[in-house]
């Protein structure tokens, strides 16, 4: 069966190739820049807000990249990546999935912020304070949660993907330094084989062109 997953280097579609390197299930990669690129009509006529990810399986076309992770893991019924129906971990894989965008979203508005609205004056300064506090407070859950674990749940799952590239975006504007705990879960997380690779871009491709952005 074909699988082509839309990408943007960088951006939360970058969760979606990582769990299909995990699964071990091959697929195709459209890469595409950030920006009005993926305004395009074409595009448009698979994901209607011109977001990525997109993932395409046979007939069916998918976005969210919650929704990704969980039908991608209902394909491989067997993987350790999930946590199915009945599973004493199953509630909380289902929060983490989630809870990867209550994270998220605080990094989105920063990422609008910090790199699309131009000029600098257009921006909020007391908007982006509020969400950079907003954003660490959602990070000290996370680090709660792997103070004495190395993982989110009993064993590495599809949660850490999603959960681990949120704290790895949100550490373009906040400093992970301060949470020792998740500085460690991302360096074990990308000393994974099948994450090799997938927080880099090809030259024009990225979205982040520095690792930290401060508060002006
Ligand atoms: N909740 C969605 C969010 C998708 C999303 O907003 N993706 C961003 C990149 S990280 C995007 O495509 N932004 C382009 C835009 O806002 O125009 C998901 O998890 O897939």
């Amino acid at each position: 069966m074909k699988r082509l997953l839309h990408h943007v280097p960088h951006s939360r579609s970058l969760r979606s190739l990582w769990l299909l390197r995990e699964l071990d299930l091959p697929h195709e990669v459209r890469l595409h820049r950030f920006g009005s690129a993926l305004q395009d009509p074409d595009y448009l006529a698979r994901h209607p807000l011109g977001r990525v990810p997109c993932y395409e399986e046979g007939g069916l076309t998918l976005y969210e990249s919650g929704a990704i992770a969980e039908h991608l893991c209902e394909s491989v019924p067997d993987t350790p990546l999930w946590r199915p129906p009945g599973d004493a971990e199953r509630a909380a894989w289902l929060q983490w999935l989630h809870y990867a965008e209550t994270i998220a979203v605080h990094a989105a508005y920063l990422t609008q912020s910090h790199l699309v609205l131009r000029p600098p004056e257009a921006r909020s300064p007391v908007q982006m304070k509020l969400e950079t506090r907003r954003l660490a407070r959602a990070l000290g859950v996370v680090a709660d949660q792997l103070a004495a674990r190395d993982h989110l749940l009993g064993t590495f799952t599809a949660v850490d993907i999603a959960v681990g590239y949120s704290v790895w975006v949100s550490g373009h504007f906040v400093e992970l330094g301060d949470m020792p705990a998740l500085m460690a879960y991302l360096e074990r997380l990308r000393a994974r084989p099948a994450a090799d690779g997938v927080f880099g871009a090809p030259e024009g491709y990225g979205i982040y062109m520095q690792p930290f952005y401060p508060l002006d």
